[in-house]
């Protein structure tokens, strides 16, 4: 694709090819979205959403994207990918179909809906591609302005690596922090909370950042009247245009259907993100959906006879190319030969998309017939079997489902033949090689998977000294920001202050204002700068305040960096580290621990909880050699009290996925993690005394949880089982039960009901006896063991109540 021209002389000649290619883009665009409808109502497709309507300011937008440059987009935008050269006819039709291969829908391999674009910034061994060599885009999602706060952390890479070109060590990501991150969305998607968020935030940054709003004046049914004020997003975010001596936004508006403006536009845009790091807004007006919103519905049930009229006539390639027979560019004729050929180049392609979907699933129906019928000649249900395999062998486009579910009934009716074990290794294998395509990448697939990360243990000698538990966490902190260049940290006060705990205190001074900063009250926003400067080669840290207030960014976290290695089945990551501080202090708000709730939302991520700050620095200093994203939560309780300053800070790491036996014991073992550990602690000193000896295990690591099956381990040796956290009843610890029980098959070493100790199911009252009332104390976690214990052996442990 060429690169911007209108304002370089041109011959008519170069002139006239780049508008043929640009209606060349547009219009196999345009047949793409016509005949994937087709193919959705005539069932060969689910469901199809696509970009009619929109194609001509994609072409603009395409004209001023450079290499290096990022977009975080939505469902519209297959004329842009087109246009960048990362989307092919065939493609398209492959993700509508959900081609569960990568190679053939290289936005998902098949695990998105179609119409959620992306690029492969990773090799198939899940290493950094050179991304200043490609055009990119970041992996889409569906919920609503979703893209937006990845948006903001895409450009603000650009200012980092600028500020500090030492962090893109291999030159990788960026080149002196030229990139534009192109972020587009729908009018009516605007109102999302997310858009405003991220909006302020990326005014406040002063970002390379240029935003597309596409706007058709709906959002599926609903007019713009119910939607934005004054039903122009521009006009209500004109207090953010930047004016000379203020921070801000420049903000351009358009017709969507304007071929020369559009091109005009997106190149002063680019050029004032680019050169000065200014966001930009471009409100795209007067565009139209010519099929409607997606295939699910008819517009024509909601919109007027007139507005249909009027988005006939101004549909933006029917504009574009009467502009362009009317300035005598290229001939009607001309254009209706090119039509026809596209027409039918868009048919062909469709049809390779088609073939190389279905022919696979053909050949692997007609393994399994040949099996069948292998086993149907010997069978005593061979009747039957027949009629299974006459059943799939009539299945016009069969699918995958088809097959297994065939096999299996068949296997039932063979159940005590002799060719049932055949049967039970084809369905075994066929399962082996084919679960994969639908459930791989949920984590890294690199050599730095947590697994592999080598553990250093803390070391300590004699002169070694009890501090401030803060201390172990700010001089760790320290000792990664030395180490590693492209490492930042940002979120509510961890700038100046040095975090609410002073667990970066003096960091700033130290390392600058831009890698130890303070960012605004927008959990949301915090996460998704962490999430695109992870996708850009950076180690962000994001620090959410505390624990109760990460629900404002779980959503993020939980739609788009969980599922980010699993959507792009491995092609894009973002190995970004999340701090918080939680568990138990005091109130509703400062002191919740919905564990069950995080790790749920979340699988496709880490999720860590320490017990104290020395297993908090060597996760942060693990986790930084490998690259997956995970949550660390540190105890809020925990700055003040005393540990051991290690002599190794910064080297140390805290194995991921495996729990640690704290103290053996013989009668009982109680898995519990975080601040509840203390407990624990407490009350089985007490237990000891009356003569009850329990084995304590920290899980320490809830995602992945003991890799090494350690606590069944512990089970085989005590027979009980106690998990204890202060979650809600059925939380975390339902989870652990599951793992423990199920997973780790416990429940064959058990002479007691395994149970569970955790809060109450209201949030924390406040203050002390709030905790007390509300909260596992040293007391509960007693009696509940002494209980367990009680029915073991009532002689030696009379009930104490
Ligand atoms: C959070 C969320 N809510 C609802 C939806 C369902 N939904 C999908 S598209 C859409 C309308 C979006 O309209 P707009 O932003 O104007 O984009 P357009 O489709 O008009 O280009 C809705 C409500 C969703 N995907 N995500
Ligand atoms: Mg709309």
């Amino acid at each position: 694709m060429s690169q911007p021209t209108t304002k370089k002389a041109l011959t008519f000649e170069d002139f006239k090819e780049e508008i043929f290619n640009d209606y060349r883009i547009a219009r196999i665009s345009r047949e793409c979205s016509l005949l994937g409808r087709k193919e959705v109502l005539t069932g060969k497709a689910k469901f199809g959403i696509f970009g009619d309507g929109k194609e001509i300011p994609q072409l603009a937008m395409a004209k001023a994207f450079k290499n290096g440059d990022f977009r975080s987009g939505y469902y519209r935008d297959q004329t842009f990918m087109m246009a960048i050269g990362a989307l092919n006819i065939q493609q398209f039709f492959a993700g509508l179909y959900g081609h569960a291969d990568i190679n053939q829908d290289p936005m998902s391999g098949g695990r998105q809906m179609g119409g959620h674009f992306a690029t492969h910034s990773l090799n198939e061994n899940g290493n950094w591609k050179n991304l200043t060599q490609q055009k990119n885009s970041s992996a889409d999602i569906s919920p609503t302005a979703g893209q937006m706060p990845r948006l903001l952390g895409l450009a603000q890479a650009s200012k980092i690596f600028r500020e500090f070109p030492q962090s893109d060590k291999a030159n990788m990501f960026s080149v002196n922090g030229n990139e534009v991150a192109w972020g587009t969305i729908g009018n009516a998607s605007t109102s999302e909370g997310l858009f405003f968020e991220t909006i302020n935030a990326a005014g406040v940054l002063q970002v390379p950042m240029v935003m597309s709003v596409w706007d058709d004046m709906y959002g599926i049914s609903v007019h713009a009247r119910y939607q934005t004020t004054k039903e122009s997003i521009s006009e209500i975010l004109k207090g953010f245009q930047k004016t000379e001596d203020s921070n801000g936004y420049e903000i351009l508006t358009v017709k969507g259907w304007d071929y020369p403006t559009l091109v005009e536009t997106y190149a002063k845009a680019a050029d004032i993100a680019r050169t000065n790091h200014i966001p930009v807004l471009i409100h795209v007006q007067e565009l139209t959906q010519p099929q409607g919103h997606s295939t699910s519905g008819s517009h024509e049930r909601y919109k007027s006879v007139e507005r249909l009229a009027w988005e006939t006539e101004f549909d933006c390639l029917t504009q574009f190319r009467n502009w362009i027979i009317e300035n005598n560019i290229i001939t009607v004729e001309e254009l209706d030969t090119l039509d026809n050929e596209l027409k039918k180049q868009v048919l062909e392609g469709k049809k390779a998309a088609w073939s190389a979907y279905l022919d696979p699933i053909k050949a692997e129906r007609e393994e399994l017939i040949q099996t069948l019928n292998t086993i149907a000649a010997q069978s005593a249900n061979k009747v039957f079997i027949d009629k299974y395999v006459s059943d799939l062998g009539s299945i016009k486009e069969p699918i995958r489902k088809d097959i297994l579910t065939t096999a299996r009934k068949v296997l039932r009716l063979i159940i005590n033949e002799s060719s049932k074990q055949t049967l039970a290794d084809w369905i075994t294998n066929y399962t082996n090689k084919i679960q994969p395509k639908y459930s791989s990448n949920l984590y890294s697939s690199s050599s730095l998977v947590v697994e592999n990360i080598e553990q250093v243990q803390p070391l300590y000698d004699d002169s070694s000294e009890d501090v401030d538990a803060r201390l172990i966490i700010r001089d760790n902190f320290d000792k990664i920001f030395e180490t590693y260049p492209e490492t930042l940290i940002f979120g509510e006060d961890s700038g100046n202050i040095g975090d609410v705990n002073q667990g970066l205190e003096g960091l700033q001074a130290k390392y600058g204002e831009t890698r130890i900063s303070d960012a605004g009250i927008r959990e949301a926003s915090i996460l998704g700068q962490g999430i695109g400067m992870a996708m850009r080669g950076l180690r962000p840290i994001a620090e959410i305040q505390y624990l109760d207030y990460l629900l404002y960014a779980i959503q993020i976290m939980s739609d788009d960096l969980a599922t980010l290695q699993y959507r792009t089945a491995g092609r894009q990551k973002a190995p970004l580290i999340v701090r918080t501080r939680g568990h138990r202090l005091e109130g509703i708000w400062h002191s919740g621990s919905p564990m069950g709730m995080i790790i749920n939302a979340i699988r496709g991520m880490h999720v860590l909880v320490p017990r104290n700050m020395t297993k908090a620095a060597g996760f942060y200093n693990a986790l930084l050699k490998s690259d997956e994203p995970a949550l660390v939560i540190e105890c809020l309780n925990g700055y003040r009290l005393k540990e051991k300053m290690p002599l190794n800070i910064g080297e140390f790491t805290t194995p991921i996925g495996e729990v640690e036996v704290m103290k053996q014991g013989a009668d009982i073992t109680v898995v519990s993690y975080g601040s509840t550990i203390r407990i624990v602690e407490q009350a089985v000193k007490e237990l000891l005394e009356v003569g009850i000896d329990v084995e304590i295990i920290d899980a320490q690591s809830l995602l992945p949880f003991d890799i090494k099956h350690d606590v069944v381990k512990s089970l085989q040796k005590t027979n009980r089982l106690l998990v204890v956290d202060e979650d809600v009843p059925g939380g975390a610890s339902a989870y652990l039960l599951q793992q423990i029980i199920e997973v780790q098959g416990g429940f064959k070493y058990l002479d007691s009901e395994p149970q569970t100790l955790a809060a109450k199911a209201h949030r924390p009252s406040y203050g002390t006896d709030g905790d007390y009332f509300s909260k596992p104390s040293v007391e509960d976690v007693f009696e509940k063991i002494y209980s367990i214990m009680n029915e073991v052996n009532p002689t030696k442990f009379p009930s104490l109540y």
